[in-house]
């Protein structure tokens, strides 16, 4: 059996000697155009379409993030297995970073540092957590265990996805028809959708507007989701209070991009939930050999769907 493993960027060494230890009787390659023997399984992050095109034996395409958005995007035999990350030890990650984005601003924290390093000891009037519900859009994998741990923090917390869900404690939407009574319930908007075309610009300004007086988003998910210029415009008339942005169009963020200097928004370099190496190639290396004796695996993408 053959693998050849392709991420954009220095040759990941540290992957090629973490796969050859899982799965020792295994041959591996670093994908290289044109020099890479013909692979079963392809481990890859937003790969060319010129693998595609000359990989022609593979059985499956093992991603190694929760988005597939940089895979389908490609054009792509309709018989080939697209696997997407499940977890992996993502989604600690991503309820860390959004309870901590979501109590930053409910505690005023920034505020109250700035205060502090004025040399001003000043209390703040405590804020009610129950005019602070948070929305998660998407409920899956990451969505709902962003979902539980915000609950865990006693803010009302309402979801919406695409099929019905129950979560307990969880004030839970979905669909179409569900979507503006989520928006209109929610002051804290946290975007955890996959980036699909049903999605793409979906926080906009007519969606935005609809969130409560004093909104807040956390848009974790992709850059795409959002329509820049509508939350400069919404951030600017004072209908939101702020937003937190992992994720953006272009990465890195262009230098002139206006996010840059914005005093309501708080930015990171699409950092929420980062790919764990030993965690993944533990996941992908059982997947394959699952796989390779007949067995189904979770984590294969719908193509149709687009996730
Ligand atoms: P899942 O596929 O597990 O969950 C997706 C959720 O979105 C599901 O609940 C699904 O609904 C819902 N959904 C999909 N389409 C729609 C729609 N049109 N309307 C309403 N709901 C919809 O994904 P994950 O939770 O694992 O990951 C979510 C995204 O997070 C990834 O696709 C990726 O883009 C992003 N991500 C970002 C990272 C970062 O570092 N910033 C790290 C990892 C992921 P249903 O349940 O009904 O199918
Ligand atoms: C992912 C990501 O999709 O890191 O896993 O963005």
């Amino acid at each position: 059996m053959h693998i050849t493993i392709c991420f954009p960027g220095p040759k990941p060494l540290g992957w090629l000697a973490g796969f050859q230890a899982a799965l020792p009787n295994v041959e591996f390659s670093i994908w290289s155009q044109g020099e890479t023997p013909m692979a079963d399984y392809a481990v890859v992050w937003s790969p060319p379409q010129a693998l595609i095109d000359e990989q022609v034996q593979l059985k499956a395409l093992f991603n190694i993030g929760a988005g597939v958005d940089g895979i389908l995007k490609l054009s792509l035999p309709p018989d080939l297995k697209v696997v997407r990350l499940d977890d992996a030890g993502m989604s600690v990650q991503m309820a860390e970073f959004v309870c901590h984005a979501v109590i930053r601003h409910f505690r005023e924290f920034d505020q109250v540092e700035a205060a502090m390093q004025r040399g001003e000891w000043a209390f703040r009037k405590p804020l009610l957590r129950r005019d602070f519900p948070v929305g998660v859009m998407g409920l899956g994998v990451l969505g709902t265990r962003v979902a539980k741990a915000l609950q865990s923090f006693e803010f009302p917390v309402l979801g919406w996805s695409r099929s019905a869900k129950t979560i307990d404690g969880v004030h839970c939407h979905h669909g179409d028809e569900g979507f503006k009574d989520f928006l209109a319930g929610t002051r804290v908007l946290v975007n955890l959708l996959p980036l699909t075309a049903e999605t793409e610009n979906i926080l906009n300004r007519e969606t935005l507007a609809q969130l409560m007086p004093g909104g807040y988003v956390i848009n974790v998910a992709r850059g795409a989701h959002l329509v820049d210029e509508d939350l400069l415009a919404l951030l600017d008339s004072g209908h939101l209070a702020g937003a937190a942005l992992d994720v953006f169009r272009e990465e890195p963020l262009p230098k002139e991009h206006a996010f840059w200097a914005h005093p309501k928004l708080q930015l990171t370099p699409h950092t929420s939930a980062r790919t764990l190496r030993d965690e993944t190639i533990e996941q992908i290396a059982s997947k394959i050999r699952a796989l390779e004796s007949g067995q189904a695996i979770a984590g294969v993408v719908d193509a149709t769907r687009g996730y």
